[in-house]
């Protein structure tokens, strides 16, 4: 298994996988105006050669061109939200005969890898729904509390491609718009502590060292968790395009130790501001360590006040609070 995932320029002719998750090579290419034109001109087939391209369902090809997550419809392949009971969450992937997808494959451990987080990259959650024989995923609700969430589901239907789509869903209630918390080099979750090492630059590969530690002392036994150390995701602020990375080098491949570091080959596709999510297991529990990276030497510092809001939803938004630095404590993994 190739786990490096980095996204890079298709124009550069990289190797690159923005989105398209869990080692199914697709290229993106950064969000410019060209490559927008280029994923419109009919052939737009450039970007997705790594892997054997199935399904393409005669619809729209953009996405070779996009980061993930950004489309909620990508080559046939529709995500639907769905009725569900109190507490729980539910969709389905529509395919290109238009009926509920049944069939996945395993990626990571899983047939699929659902990642929600607000607008304003609070709460992010990764969860892992459960499918019905009729097509629909059902998972304990990970929208905790209320606000503009993105929901997106990171899949591979059977002979077809991976694909990250994503889908906004409100979930209502007074909202407190959060400001992303500032940059920082290191966190705190669970009692860990967790460092970052590295600068990510759009258009070139960069070394995302993060190193676990617990009371002063470096962590040495992380636990595999879904096949590797750590899975990171980024989320692009702005427009929440989605990256899944994994690390350089797999448990048991005889050079990846268990910790304290675990590094991530990454690329981001635009300079600007991004929420990291890095998922590791250690004592028997998944932990996630957030953090803020401004990528890009001309990139504008995050903004530190508003957030998106949902207008129809927040008949009483309160004025931001400056509430800063909010986690995802007591977040949990199925
Ligand atoms: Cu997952």
């Amino acid at each position: 298994m190739n786990t490096t995932m980095k996204l890079s320029g298709f124009a550069l002719g990289l190797a690159a996988v923005f989105g398209a998750a869990y080692g199914v090579g697709r290229v993106a290419g950064p969000v410019t105006p060209a490559a927008a034109e280029t994923a419109h001109d009919g052939n737009a087939d450039t970007g997705h050669g790594a892997t054997g391209e199935a399904g393409h369902g005669g619809t729209e090809g953009a996405s070779g061109h996009l980061p993930g997550g950004l489309l909620v419809s990508d080559r046939g392949y529709t995500l639907t939200p769905v009725t569900a009971a109190a507490g729980e969450f539910a969709f389905q992937i529509t395919g290109p005969d238009g009926r509920p997808v049944t069939a996945y494959d395993v990626a990571h451990d899983k047939r699929m890898h659902l990642i929600v987080a607000r607008r304003d990259l609070s709460g992010f959650r990764h969860v892992h729904p459960d499918l019905s024989p009729d097509g629909t995923w059902r998972v304990a609700s990970p929208l905790d509390g209320p606000g503009a969430w993105r929901a997106f589901a990171d899949f591979t239907p059977t002979g077809g491609e991976a694909l990250t789509l994503g889908v906004d869903v409100t979930v209502p209630g007074p909202l407190t718009a959060r400001p992303l918390p500032a940059p920082a080099t290191s966190t705190t979750v669970d009692g860990y502590t967790v460092t970052l090492a590295g600068d990510p630059q759009p258009g070139r590969t960069a070394e995302l060292t993060l190193t676990i530690s617990r009371d002063g002392q470096p962590v040495t036994d992380l636990e595999p968790y879904l096949g590797a150390y750590g899975h990171l995701v980024a989320l692009r602020q702005g427009d929440l395009a989605y990256l899944h990375v994994h690390p350089d080098g797999a448990p048991g491949d005889g050079r990846t130790a268990p910790g304290p570091a675990v590094t991530f080959l990454a690329e981001v596709p635009s300079a600007g501001a991004y929420r990291l999510y890095l998922d590791f297991k250690h004592g028997g529990a998944v932990h996630t360590a957030e953090f803020t990276v401004v990528a890009g030497a001309t990139a504008t510092p995050p903004a530190t006040t508003t957030a998106a809001t949902p207008p129809a939803t927040t008949p009483g938004v309160p004025a931001p609070t400056g509430e800063a630095g909010h986690g995802t404590p007591g977040h949990g993994h199925n």
